[in-house]
């Protein structure tokens, strides 16, 4: 029993770190590959990401702040990061308050939660998963299947190409809500 709470204790510590690493507090947005998810992980400020293909790489932008890439991805400057492409099969992006804009110039699917704030989102060709929060956000899922959720505020959402799911007081293309 002694060793099983030693090693339980020793477990609850190693994982403080992490956590830690995680929480809302920083002034940098975090770009961490693993798994085949390529995550962008902003904070409270007005966002401007976009996501694009380039040679052999996935390109990632902030025009509004600067990039912190994990071990996977490459800090190009202080504003980019690249990441293998034939390691990332989706993307996951959270921007949280602020008026954010993110772009998504790709094939991959994509889950974004765009926070409180009023957020445009401009979706790709595959799948676009959008939540939005408080504030009045536009979202254009473009191609594919997406599902377009405003939240509260006055919402807008374009599906475009596609069987669209929208949730949004103005919808345009959305075959189901
Ligand atoms: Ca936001
Ligand atoms: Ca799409
Ligand atoms: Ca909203």
């Amino acid at each position: 029993m002694r060793t099983m709470l030693k090693t339980f204790a020793a477990g609850v510590l190693a994982a403080v770190p992490l956590l830690l690493s995680a929480g809302p507090a920083h002034a940098t947005t975090n770009v961490a590959l693993f798994n085949g998810q390529l995550t962008i992980n902003s904070g409270d400020l007005a966002d401007n990401i976009t996501i694009s293909v380039g040679v052999n790489v996935i390109k990632v932008f902030n025009a509004n702040d600067t990039l912190v890439p994990n071990f996977a991805c490459t800090r190009i400057d202080t504003r980019t990061v690249h990441c293998p492409i034939g390691s990332v099969n989706r993307l996951f992006v959270q921007v949280k308050g602020g008026d954010d804009i993110v772009t998504n110039n790709t094939s991959l699917p994509v889950r974004a939660f765009l926070g409180i704030g009023s957020d445009t989102y401009n979706g790709g060709s595959n799948e676009d998963f959008v939540t939005g929060d408080a504030g009045g956000d536009t979202m254009s899922g473009n191609g594919g299947n997406d599902i377009l959720d405003g939240r509260t505020g006055t919402d807008t959402a374009h599906g475009g190409l596609g069987t669209d799911v929208c949730i949004a007081e103005a919808e345009t293309g959305c075959e189901l809500d």
